[in-house]
């Protein structure tokens, strides 16, 4: 039975395994081929060298055949992928080199099987000891220059899998909330606010370069909460700022964006406005809550600048500690059902 692909973000823990060269796959082959032994049970020489040889030939064929498919597995099915994992990968890698790769992998591992057949047949066919040898011989070299004219494929895919393994584990059935908004405005500090995620936070812009994901409770649900990297007011979109917009795009149950009313951040509060309407425009399905960071930092007059903007603002600060956003969360969320009783856990939301 052909075994599924696994999901994208489901990489992590084998992309840890080494990824090897072309010399240290042939290293690994001839271990096998060295190894096999047919024992003593065969009198004939002619017929024994036969039965040695292509046992020998089937141990270093089928190894090197299964190490390419193996290799080739690591890596997600493209065309089927999930639209956000999609996108991301575009983010991280070059899609149709990538795709050109696992395309050279699995057309080298026909040639394998293909010269593998060839040569049984010759070993199998063989009048001579020597013969046979010769055959196996033969063998050996075609597989290995197989092998090495994918040197350079196989290093594009280990820096590839290398950057896989940036790629989040999402729970698509989760209610999600995505933080977005201009770099250094507190996107990370409110997902450490909210959950136990562990991410790094700084006083540097783009200090988030890949999806933090996080969890919470509220009320019986849970909450999944993707920080993204930030996000400039402009068209051309570095690799960096498409991730952001991906998990905006496909995960968002609701957006969470982020403004910093002090000059704290490097950016005015005019140019994080301008964001914030080119979002509502082009995700206007999507409920966006509009968080006033740092309270505790701003003045009076930054506030009611920040305040004045936002028909709807929710407060956060070190103070606040997340709480006002949760509030705001509870209200987005709607009723939970109980699925035992069918009974709200939480009110209706009034309409
Ligand atoms: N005083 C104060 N400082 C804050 C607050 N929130 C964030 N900061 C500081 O602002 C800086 C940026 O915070 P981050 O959470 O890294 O910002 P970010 O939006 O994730 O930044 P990028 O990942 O670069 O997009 C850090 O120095 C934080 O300590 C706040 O509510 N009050
Ligand atoms: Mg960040």
């Amino acid at each position: 039975m052909k075994k599924a692909r696994k999901p994208l973000n489901s990489h992590g823990s084998e992309l840890k395994n080494y990824f090897p060269s072309s010399k240290e796959i042939m290293e690994l082959a001839y271990g096998k081929l060295r190894k096999v032994d047919v024992g003593k049970k065969y009198r004939d020489p002619l017929y024994k060298r036969k039965k040695l040889n292509s046992e020998k030939l089937k141990a270093f064929g089928n190894f090197l055949q299964k190490k390419l498919f193996e290799l080739g597995q690591l890596f997600p099915n493209i065309d089927e992928m999930n639209p956000f994992f999609r996108d991301l990968l575009g983010a991280l890698v070059n899609i149709d080199k990538l795709k050109m790769a696992l395309g050279k992998i699995n057309a080298s591992s026909k040639v394998l099987k293909k010269i593998r057949f060839e040569y049984g047949e010759k070993i199998y066919s063989s009048k001579t000891p020597d013969a046979a040898n010769k055959h196996l011989k033969s063998f050996e070299g075609r597989a290995g220059s197989v092998i090495k004219k994918l040197n350079s494929t196989l290093k594009t895919l280990k820096e590839y899998s290398k950057l896989l393994k940036e790629v989040p584990t999402i729970d698509f059935n989760l209610f999600t909330m995505v933080l977005a908004g201009f770099p250094n405005v507190g996107k990370t500090t409110l997902l450490k606010r909210l959950t136990k995620a562990k991410a790094k936070i700084s006083s540097y812009q783009f200090t988030t370069k890949q999806i933090n994901v996080g969890y919470f409770e509220l009320k019986y649900r849970k909450v999944q909460v993707l920080d993204t990297p930030g996000l400039l007011d402009r068209s051309e979109l570095n690799d960096i700022e498409k991730k952001a917009l991906a998990a905006v795009k496909h995960l968002a149950s609701v957006i969470v964006f982020v403004i910093d009313p002090t000059m704290n951040c490097g950016f005015t509060q005019k140019e994080q406005f301008d964001l914030l309407a080119h979002m509502k425009k082009e995700f206007k399905g999507t409920t966006i809550i509009g968080v006033i960071n740092k309270a505790d930092l701003a003045t009076e007059e930054e506030l009611n600048s920040a305040k004045e903007k936002l028909k709807d603002f929710v407060l956060e600060g070190e103070k606040e500690n997340g709480n006002n956003l949760r509030e705001a969360l509870i209200k987005e969320m709607g009723p939970m059902v109980y699925p035992a009783t069918g009974k709200y856990l939480t009110p209706p939301k009034k309409s």
